[in-house]
């Protein structure tokens, strides 16, 4: 008989908050109060295009606070006013588009919800600048968003990201998983599917929309966007990953089972079915595993 394994899995969205970074970023995106970067051949990654100034919704960062190290940043008051150099869907609370103020709505409202204005809440779509990209030969490619309230578990929103027009599968399960308790923002790092590269060298913008379809009551804001092409994996902060995997019918731990990373790197389990991986780039990650006898598991 077959049988089905998940691990029990601590990775990407738990993963940053349970990472202490290693080395600050070198990055060479240092000019935080522009509204928008284009850099190529950092230490970084290639190429970097940003949109959206970088400084926490116009709050600021704590002392030593690396904003590129994805972890989790104070709680901060709100409402608040967005500056007037901010451009649209920055730093200010956003709502679904399908947002009814009147509704009553099933898994209620979050505190943010009370700012919402429907001019100024209505999500839009960002546009970054790809013309650099036209020659350039893409290796990788990574979405970072700087994000701040997604509680999607809490509100049950849904949320849709598109890129280019194009559903991004990824993003959307990210922001599914996600449940920023308090007003806190942190920066996820989203691999991009070797599918969207074509139309970043051959379109001048890079569209990118994210909405929640379900019209529910979780305000969210974003303070700043970032493509990362040909990302460098050395000159990232590292998280680690900790997880278990089980036996999903009987959850008894399987010991000497394999883990890999989407990179191919791996582990094995221990007698209580725990694994460790340290030293990944921090970021959304899909961890597998494989052992005999079973079908292989996923989770991300
Ligand atoms: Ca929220
Ligand atoms: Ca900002």
């Amino acid at each position: 008989m077959t049988r089905h394994f998940f691990p029990i899995f601590i990775l990407g969205i738990c993963l940053a908050n349970n990472i202490q970074a290693q080395v600050k970023t070198r990055t060479e995106d240092k000019n935080w109060t522009a509204q928008s970067a284009e850099l190529a051949n950092t230490l970084e990654a290639d190429y970097i295009i940003r949109v959206g100034d970088i400084d926490n919704l116009g709050f600021g960062w704590p002392e030593g606070f690396d904003p590129f190290c994805s972890r989790s940043t104070e709680v901060h008051s709100y409402p608040w006013e967005a500056k007037k150099e901010d451009a649209a869907g920055f730093d200010r609370i956003l709502m679904s588009s399908k947002f009814n103020p009147n509704a009553s709505l099933t898994c209620g409202n979050d505190g943010y919800s009370a700012a919402y204005d429907p001019k100024l809440s209505k999500p839009v779509t960002y546009q970054l600048p790809t013309k650099i990209l036209k020659d350039a030969d893409i290796q990788n490619a990574y979405l970072q968003i700087f994000l701040d309230d997604f509680q999607s578990p809490t509100f049950c929103s849904k949320f849709r990201v598109t890129i280019n027009g194009s559903r991004f599968a990824e993003a959307e399960k990210l922001l599914s998983f996600l449940d920023q308790t308090g007003p806190v923002g942190k920066l996820v790092t989203i691999p991009i599917p070797e599918e969207f590269y074509k139309g970043f060298k051959e379109k001048p913008v890079m569209s990118l929309y994210i909405d929640d379809v379900n019209g529910s009551g979780d305000g969210f804001a974003i303070d700043f966007i970032r493509l990362l092409v040909n990302r460098k994996r050395d000159n990232t902060c590292k998280g680690t990953i900790i997880g278990r995997v089980l036996d999903k019918e009987t959850e008894q731990p399987i010991a000497n089972a394999t883990v890999f990373l989407a990179d191919k790197s791996s582990v094995t389990t221990n007698a209580e079915g725990q694994f460790r991986i340290t030293g990944v780039p921090t970021g959304y990650e899909i961890v597998s595993a494989s052992y005999a006898g079973y079908n292989d598991g996923a989770a991300g």
